[in-house]
């Protein structure tokens, strides 16, 4: 397809800057009222290209709700009386906490750790080099907290290896590799808090979006964190979802990654970030790399197993640089193969789960669809082993897709989808910025 280059900028602007309330940018303009944390970051790189003081701005906003223990909480609540999203903050209490701050209210999870590479990026894209070491300086000491929350409370083995305690802190809600676990845990609904799902407002977003049943797993678990005020070895000890997932621990790497990058610019003794960035590699390819399968697993941390599940989380550590070039090959072949659909005219890349598994759903939210997001890492990923061809085709299924439906939340993979290619909803914040990035290259 024909893209106009300058045309799709400017909606995607245009689409940031609809979103974007004064404060801080909305993921989309009403099914996610409020700050998100990976979100943030994502859409910081598309604002960076054209207004840096935004992409700064929304930046802060979020390190506005950072927790006094160094936790980055998975939402920060705006005072929007017209936001309708549950879990709002009533629901989350996060005032439980010693550590959350008096204001902003947040969530009390966290997400991704996309921030370390967000910053770095930034930094690359600044025409004012001073202002962004500045900022560099400022934020540093931030992102560093935050990771060494996760080093100190979510790896409790000391393995190098970050668990993940809710389906919303891995940011693909109802991925496939969290079912097992979320199956075995023996709730009563009966006996949950009451709530009201705020999320199936769009009648056809409703149908794709996760089941009740994945619904009251979730609440169950913010009620137990809220229980345990939200300390985190009641939480560990109590908590029947623990899981080390590959997305989240090689976005952690890519992330450790910049923090000795931006440590070293600033002149900052940068042993810590060295130290966890070699822990974290060695022990994503001794624990979670599967040499048969050709991607990384999850690991269930409570049920002490791996979950060999075929989703695009397992090729995300490319973008952290972990596997060394052979197993990088091989991830390339798994792309390359039916599964991903790598090579089939027919098929959109790149689909967040296996197009061979049986219960692949080339619409519902994480268990199928293509998503920009993990486009966008997959694509700095390959490049990073000079992959370019599968890149460049990555980055332009992907500006084909929104050039062609618009800037929507996902994306269904086949090629001939009957109805709409789009899902979820419109005017999705971060596909409009990454796509901003990826235009920005040429
Ligand atoms: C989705 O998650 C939220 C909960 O965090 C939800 O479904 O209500 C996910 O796609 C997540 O990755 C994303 O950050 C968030 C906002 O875009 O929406």
């Amino acid at each position: 397809m024909d893209i106009d280059p300058q045309q799709l900028r400017e909606q995607a602007i245009a689409v940031l800057d609809n979103n974007w309330n004064g404060r801080f940018t909305k993921p989309a303009p009403s099914l996610y009222p409020h700050q998100w944390n990976w979100d943030a970051g994502f859409i910081a790189i598309g604002n960076a290209h054209h207004n840096l003081e935004r992409a700064m701005a929304d930046l802060r906003h979020l390190f506005s709700g950072q927790w006094a223990n160094g936790m980055l909480p998975q939402i920060v609540f705006g005072d929007d009386p017209n936001a309708r999203y549950f879990p709002g903050p009533d629901f989350w209490q996060g005032h439980r906490s010693a550590h959350a701050p008096q204001r902003p209210a947040t969530s009390g999870i966290s997400m991704p750790p996309v921030h370390g590479f967000v910053l770095w990026r930034l930094y690359e894209l600044a025409a004012d080099k001073s202002a962004a070491r500045a900022f560099l300086k400022e934020m540093y000491p931030k992102v560093m907290a935050l990771h060494r929350y996760l080093y100190t409370y979510r790896d409790p083995h000391e393995e190098g290896l970050v668990y993940i305690r809710h389906p919303w802190e891995g940011g693909t809600d109802n991925s496939p590799i969290w079912d097992a676990a979320l199956a075995r845990m023996a709730i009563d609904p009966d006996a949950l808090p009451p709530y009201e799902r705020k999320d199936l407002q769009n009648p056809k977003a409703a149908a794709h979006r996760p089941t009740q049943q994945d619904y009251d797993r979730y609440v169950y678990l913010v009620d137990l964190f809220r229980k345990c005020d939200y300390e985190d070895d009641a939480i560990f000890k109590a908590c029947p979802f623990l899981i080390q997932d590959p997305l989240f621990n090689g976005v952690l790497s890519w992330s450790n990654e910049a923090l000795i990058q931006i440590g070293s610019l600033l002149g900052e003794d940068i042993a810590e970030p060295l130290q966890w960035h070699e822990l974290t590699i060695w022990a994503m390819n001794d624990k979670l790399w599967d040499e048969e399968r050709g991607l990384y697993n999850a690991y269930d941390l409570y049920h002490d197993e791996l979950i060999p599940v075929h989703t695009s989380s397992g090729l995300m550590p490319l973008c952290g640089q972990v596997p060394d070039q052979e197993q990088a090959e091989r991830m390339l072949q798994v792309l390359e193969s039916s599964m991903f659909g790598g090579t089939d005219q027919g098929i959109w890349l790149c689909p967040t789960y296996s197009l061979l598994a049986q219960d692949v759903d080339y619409q519902k939210y994480w268990r199928g669809p293509v998503w920009i997001n993990l486009n966008w890492l997959l694509y700095q990923g390959l490049m990073r082993y000079d992959m370019a061809d599968m890149a460049q085709r990555v980055k332009q299924h992907s500006l084909d897709l929104m050039a062609r439906s618009g800037f929507y939340e996902y994306f269904d993979p086949r090629v001939d989808t009957p109805g709409e290619q789009g899902c979820g909803t419109d005017r999705f914040s971060w596909s409009a910025a990454l796509c901003i990035d990826w235009l920005a290259e040429g």
